[in-house]
């Protein structure tokens, strides 16, 4: 699972990369490469945990983040897409809007309006060729063929009237897979980044305003930050950091409730397993089951599994320890057609 960092040049997207992955990547205009790393997921759970199981190491769910090159606004066709092939291949894309003053105020809504539109205009792009194609496997008959261009001719009109993939609801779950194999960017699950000067931290800032409305009504998800001071605080020691935050009425870096936005963006979810050695967070797909879970620990333990023993965190923090939440009967033994719950701490029993 990856996403893609995307926006208009100079609107802080390698500053919210190195906060977010830990890096220190030079931030400098016009690059051309995209960076690639792994954020941690910052998770309040595996502390509360932690604190009734004590352990060696806590290990968080991670992420994978790509920075891409800012879009060159108004760029040929052929080049504009050799920026975005990058954001053909991930799942999901995070949307930055500069809200801070760089010398020159920030219109976010404008901003947004660029962004969309040559997304749209390189989704364009793709589909009209895709549609030529498309066409002439289709009159051979060809029933893949008539698929494609059943969900192309959907997408171009969509397309036309100025409104991103993402506008339709309605796919199959076999036109996503069409969508996704042709990389469209507007078909993509987005969250947008509202990147406010470090001066509007507290206050209200009306562009990030704008970004909330815009993301409220297209059905998306906003959140503000301030890119810099976030890759600042990501550099500090925990003690450090915790002053910095406690000095800015903070509780936690923005990052976190970021980065867990992005989590659901993608559709994924964490379980935990917690013991002396570590306490940990996986990843899976939200709706996964038992065996699919453990399959996330390892290959073995899913081929093998017997039953999954599990209590939630909210149990833990009520009765203390695993023997009490025992002795409480909210010990439980589910089997291979549980769907995981948000929350649960897993033992998983197995036999290969
Ligand atoms: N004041 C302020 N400056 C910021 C913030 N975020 C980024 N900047 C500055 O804006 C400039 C551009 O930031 P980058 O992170 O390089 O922006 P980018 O989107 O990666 O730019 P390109 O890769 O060229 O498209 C740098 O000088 C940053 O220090 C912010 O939250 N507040
Ligand atoms: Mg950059």
């Amino acid at each position: 699972m990856e996403c893609g960092i995307v926006g208009l040049p100079g609107a802080g997207k390698t500053t919210l990369f190195n906060a977010l992955t830990g890096s220190s990547i030079d931030a400098l205009p016009g690059a051309t490469k995209p960076n690639i790393g792994v954020a941690h997921i910052p998770d309040p759970r595996l502390g509360v945990i932690a604190s009734f199981i004590p352990t060696k190491k806590i290990i968080n769910a991670t992420i994978q983040f790509v920075d891409i090159p800012g879009v060159p606004v108004g760029s040929e066709p052929s080049k504009l897409n050799s920026f975005l092939s990058h954001v053909r291949k991930v799942d999901a894309t995070c949307l930055v809007i500069r809200c801070f003053d760089d010398g020159t105020p920030p219109d976010s809504a404008g901003d947004i309006d660029k962004m969309e539109t040559e997304l749209i205009l390189a989704d364009m792009v793709v589909a009209e060729s895709a549609m030529d194609k498309a066409k002439r496997t289709a009159r051979t008959g060809d029933a893949e063929g008539k698929a494609r261009v059943a969900v192309l001719e959907k997408v171009i009109e969509t397309l036309d009237n100025g409104q991103p993939i993402r506008a339709v609801t309605d796919w199959s779950d076999t036109d996503r897979g069409i969508l996704k194999s042709y990389g469209m960017i507007t078909a993509k699950p987005v969250l947008y980044v509202a990147n406010i000067g470090e001066d509007d931290i507290a206050g209200d800032c009306q562009a990030a305003e704008k970004v909330k409305a815009h993301a409220q009504a297209v059905g998306s998800e906003a959140v503000a930050l301030c890119a810099k001071l976030e890759a600042e605080l990501a550099e500090l020691d925990d003690t450090d950091r915790n002053e910095m935050l406690e000095s800015m009425g903070l509780s936690e870096p923005a990052i976190g409730p970021m980065a867990r936005a992005v989590y659901a963006l993608l559709g994924l979810a964490s379980f935990y397993t917690a013991g002396e050695k570590e306490v940990r967070a996986w990843t899976i797909r939200a709706g996964s089951t038992a065996p699919e879970a453990a399959g996330s620990v390892h290959s073995d333990i899913q081929r093998g599994f017997i039953r999954a023993e599990c209590y939630n965190i909210a149990d833990l923090e009520q009765h203390k320890t695993e023997k009490a939440i025992r002795e409480a009967g909210k010990y439980r033994s589910e089997g291979k057609n549980y769907r995981m719950q948000d929350g649960d701490v897993v033992h998983f029993l197995f036999n290969v």
